[in-house]
């Protein structure tokens, strides 16, 4: 089943040169990249993207990690999205995530994990809705022979 799912590449990955890695991570597994935009989030919209976050005591962290500095927001396209990205991201806590995830490998933190991921199809929707207009989103063909070589010969 053909899925859409959203990253957001946070600050901490941009500052620490990861997100070639990062994102090598879901083309190796074979996802296409069907958008992607460099922004900063408005306090407005952080608190939208975390109105499930808001009363909490780290609250106020989070929404300044995530304004005060440029992030990269992706869809990528392809089977199973939602759950095999939320598989490759891991658990929230970079300490505690398992070796061979993208937060066991690059984070030993709590907040600055370097990704996010959306969490379920439903939310998956709404969160593509929130970074992308419906004209950011591509469709493009894939395993096309021309592109996919990388020599003229
Ligand atoms: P998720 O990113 O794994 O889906 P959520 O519970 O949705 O986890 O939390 C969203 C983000 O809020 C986390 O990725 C992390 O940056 C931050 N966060 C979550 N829990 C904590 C915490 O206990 N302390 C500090 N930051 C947290
Ligand atoms: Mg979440």
């Amino acid at each position: 089943m053909k899925e859409r799912t959203l990253l957001l590449l946070k600050a901490d990955a941009l500052q620490r040169g990861l997100i070639g890695r990062i994102l090598s991570r879901f083309e190796d597994k074979g996802f296409a990249i069907v958008a992607m935009k460099m922004l900063r989030m408005s306090k407005d919209l952080a608190k939208e993207h975390y109105a499930h976050l808001v009363t909490k005591p780290f609250y106020p962290d989070l929404e300044k990690f995530m304004t005060e500095y440029p992030i990269i927001a992706v869809v990528i396209e392809g089977k199973e999205a939602v759950e095999v990205t939320r598989l490759i991201v891991g658990p929230t806590n970079g300490s505690k995530a398992p070796g061979g995830s993208i937060r066991g490998d690059l984070s030993n933190s709590t907040s600055r994990n370097t990704i996010h991921a959306s969490d379920s199809k439903e939310t998956a929707e709404k969160e593509i809705k929130r970074f992308f207009k419906h004209d950011e989103l591509f469709e493009y063909k894939m395993h096309n022979e021309h592109f996919l070589k990388a020599s003229d010969e």
